[in-house]
């Protein structure tokens, strides 16, 4: 039999040419045949879209090879497996980034212009994949790209939502919501697996029977749906190894049609089919607020269901005992989204492999790691107890369970204090009784971690702080990090080449500590010109998709300045808009000769606002009205532009990145959990304009405060601010620039009123106008340093130097070893 197998083995490389060679003519035959094979057009005439339909095809083929090795290996092997479940993902882009992790980009343009087809072109033709938010979702695309070039044997989860994250349509300055159905064109990224389906159930009751003697809990759902998987592959840079991100899609379920057919009821059965298609339909657009809708919690359930399914059928494949899954298994809560893992893990070994409870919370206890993104209280998830027991009725009997055994333990800690009792149970009394989702999580963690040193500070002392006194060691932080392949190398090429031409090396792609060796160059006259003329033509790109954009053209001779991120009352854009106004309103008043002084700046805003945050909307308004002012003021020419930037997402930021001079990151201390794009404008050699939050924080400690500009409150200051807030003195210009608003001065003063009204002083709850004092002395510092344009090249060649522990492989290397137990598992080459 042996021999036989050993044959046809062999017969069967025979037939395959071995692994698909990456030279010109390969790759070009490849394309064509794609053309003509896959898309189905005449290999005589197609488009760029077309060209880039086939171009992923081959790069896929590609991808395809490397990830059915990497399976085996990893099946052969079988360590202990990292699974990271995230309810989002914000991968943007694929083309660019894959192939340059396969280290073919090279070859695929050579090959395409030999076809008459330019890389770039047909590489714009991809739409961004918006299945995520904001900073968590980017994060977890990072984390994986990580996960992939370190070789951990990892696994993503998610949902493949069919409506990524609102496409955001600016109307005479208003923000529009429109739906993102972005796999109208297909994706040819995703592999669909109809042969990996698993059935996940709602509703219906719990019964009890008799077993063994005893009683035994079982669920009879009466609903069911089935979840279907699409694989998407993710390429390592530097490796063979390429992961599975496998995100499922809902679809209806013959299960529950019989009824419906035998009453007659045809037509309404197929709608009803339709309905269950509802589940992975669409993104949840709030960041930050949660609002206890029933599907939202049905895609919790469902995702979680189907990654449980498919992770404890992987350990069956080769294991028979559950006692060894907490060494195969290490399952990753990203922040509370996917926690009811917890209880389906419980439900599992309980009902289904009949373990006792404590065998089960044992293994349990030793499986999960908690991470959590916020600070803000209104983030934290709470799930009503009526619709949790309405949909999933065991799960609620088994979040009792472990909240009546957790609180008899933790009296025996802490005897009857009622007060901390109460704070710290799983389920909060009051008006409307609910699940919290947070405290469910530590209680089963074995580590729980915040994304910077200040964020688990803050844990430590005020969110968690009942539990960090409880559980110290549980708590930890894991300074995020974001992936340079994307934010450098895909990004921003030129100074990619840049950085390896000075360090000699390109192993910095892998090792991002190597690009300290910047700093013996920071003050070298040949390095000063090269990076000059690098930062300019990415600013010329810049400008040119400004002006496409907007209309409106830009001095690359001007400071652009940016803030980029979700908006947020407490990320306080409305404060750089307040800056804006007051710079405009000297401007205004100078004398002309004096406006020869004034150093020119382009300022640009960008970020989507959720569908129901008016504040936020207001101010999207409130930048344009503003911006319409000062830039059609014949006054103001080039010394003062305002832009924003619409429809923000990965791509745009690709862009916008590597051409800002100035970055603004102006969170009240104490708010930012970390903040991630601070790091890539960093890396990008961007000077940052910072409040002391967050990851800034740690920023400082690597390049110091001298190279960047900082100001505002402190951590510790803002509660005490806070509590004197209503008889502080409000800084005049703060109450002047407030007041032009307030009059009308940009116009619309109705619709600007209520926010003006959140930054009066008795109401500053974000403290504006307390540190707006200081946001315009650091302001004055970063025009200073601007026109000596020596010390500010030298300190953007110090900031990319000091970028090297913002890598999100720094991040995922700690994780690996200090949280999920888990080793590198590399391919054979
Ligand atoms: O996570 C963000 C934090 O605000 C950042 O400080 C941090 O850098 C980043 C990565 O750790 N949080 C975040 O983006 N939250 C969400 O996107 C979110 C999405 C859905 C939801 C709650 C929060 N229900």
């Amino acid at each position: 039999r042996l021999g036989e197998n050993r044959a046809k083995v062999e017969r069967m490389f025979g037939l395959m040419d071995r692994f698909l060679k990456n030279d010109p003519a390969t790759l070009q035959n490849d394309i064509v045949n794609h053309v003509e094979y896959t898309v189905a057009r005449s290999r005589f005439s197609f488009d760029d879209f077309e060209a880039y339909q086939a171009l992923t095809h081959s790069v896929r083929d590609r991808l395809i090879e490397r990830w059915h090795d990497t399976q085996i290996c990893f099946r052969r092997k079988d360590p202990k497996r990292l699974y990271f479940l995230s309810l989002e993902y914000l991968m943007g882009r694929s083309l660019s980034n894959s192939v340059i992790n396969l280290g073919i980009r090279d070859q695929y343009a050579d090959a395409l212009s030999q076809l008459g087809f330019d890389f770039e072109v047909l590489a714009e033709q991809e739409g961004d994949a918006a299945l995520g938010n904001g900073g968590l979702a980017r994060l977890s695309a990072c984390q994986m790209d990580s996960l992939a070039t370190l070789d951990y044997p990892a696994w993503g989860y998610g949902l493949r939502y069919q409506y990524g994250l609102f496409r955001q349509v600016i109307l005479d300055g208003y923000q529009h919501e429109q739906p993102d159905y972005w796999l109208n064109f297909g994706n040819p990224w995703e592999i669909e697996r109809i042969h990996v389906t698993y059935t996940v159930k709602f509703y219906g009751t719990v019964e009890e029977e008799n077993f063994k003697g005893g009683k035994h809990k079982v669920w009879v759902p009466n609903e069911t749906v089935e979840a279907v998987a699409y694989d998407n592959l993710i390429p390592g840079y530097g490796t063979r190894n390429t992961i599975t991100l496998r995100l499922w899609a809902a679809k209806p379920s013959d299960q529950n049609d019989m009824e419906s057919y035998n009453t007659g009821d045809y037509i309404n059965a197929v709608v009803n089919r339709q309905r269950a298609e509802t589940i992975s339909s669409i993104l949840y657009p709030d960041d930050r607020s949660h609002q206890g809708k029933e599907l939202r919690l049905k895609q919790q359930y469902f995702f979680v269901s189907a990654s449980l399914q498919d992770i404890i059928r992987r350990f069956k494949d080769t294991h028979s005992n559950f006692d060894d899954f907490p060494e195969k298994v290490a399952l990753q809560l990203n922040d509370t989204h996917p926690s009811l893992a917890i209880a389906e893990v419980m439900r599992v070994l309980v009902d289904e492999e009949n373990l006792s409870w404590s065998r089960a919370w044992d293994i349990s206890c030793k499986i999960f790691t908690f991470t959590t993104h916020t600070v803000l209280p209104e983030a934290s998830e709470k799930i009503p107890v009526d619709l949790l027991g309405s949909l999933l009725p065991r799960h609620l009997q088994i979040i009792y369970e472990i909240n009546f055994r957790f609180l008899e333990e933790l009296k025996k800690r802490i005897g009857l204090d009622y007060d901390r009792l109460s704070r710290m149970s799983i389920i909060e009394e009051g008006a409307v009784k609910s699940i919290r989702m947070a405290n469910l999580s530590i209680v089963c963690s074995h580590t729980v971690n915040g994304v910077s040193k200040m964020h688990a500070e803050l844990l430590k002392t005020r969110v968690f702080k009942d539990f960090y006194e409880l559980w110290p060691h549980k708590f930890h932080y894991k300074t995020n990090g974001v992936t340079q392949r994307r934010w450098v190398v895909v990004s921003n090429p030129s100074l990619c080449a840049l950085i390896s031409k000075w360090l000699g090396t390109e192993a910095w792609i892998r090792d991002m500590d190597l690009l300290v060796g910047l700093q013996e160059y920071a003050t070298n006259g040949d390095l000063h010109e090269e990076w000059k003329m690098v930062r300019k033509v990415n600013k010329m790109r810049l400008a040119e998709y400004i002006e496409a954009m907007s209309g409106v053209k830009v001095s690359v001779d001007a400071m652009f300045d940016v803030q980029l991120k979700r908006i947020h009352e407490y990320k306080r854009q409305f404060l750089n808009i307040l800056g804006i106004i007051h710079r405009y309103d000297c401007i205004k008043n100078m004398e002309k000769k004096d406006r020869r002084n004034v150093v020119p700046r382009v300022c640009i805003i960008g970020g989507k606002a959720a569908p129901g945050y008016e504040i936020a909307k207001k101010i999207i308004k409130l930048c344009h009205a503003v911006a319409e002012k000062i830039n059609n003021d014949p006054d103001i020419g080039d010394l003062l532009k305002l832009v924003f930037i619409p429809d923000y997402n990965i791509t745009v930021a690709e862009l916008v990145i590597p051409g800002a001079d100035l970055s603004q990151h102006l969170s009240t201390a104490g708010h930012e959990a970390s903040g991630t794009g601070c790091m890539k404008f960093l890396m990008n050699g961007c000077l940052l304009l910072a409040t002391a939050d967050g990851s800034t924080i740690e920023i400082i400690e690597e390049i110091g405060a001298d190279n960047m500009f900082l100001f505002g409150a402190k951590v510790s200051e803002v509660p005490v601010l806070r509590k004197k807030a209503p008889n502080l003195k409000v800084p005049l210009q703060f109450a002047r620039v407030v007041r032009m608003v307030r009059n009308g001065y940009f116009g619309f003063e109705d619709y600007f009123e209520s926010l003006c009204d959140s930054v009066e002083v008795d109401n500053d709850f974000y403290l504006l106008g307390a540190d707006f004092e200081s946001y315009l002395e650091a302001q004055a510092a970063a025009d200073k340093a601007f026109i000596d344009e020596e010390k500010w090249t030298q300190m953007s060649i110090l900031s990319t130097a000091g970028s090297g522990r913002f890598s999100s492989d720094r991040t995922i290397d700690d994780y690996a070893e200090k949280t999920w137990g888990i080793e590198r598992c590399r391919c054979p080459a």
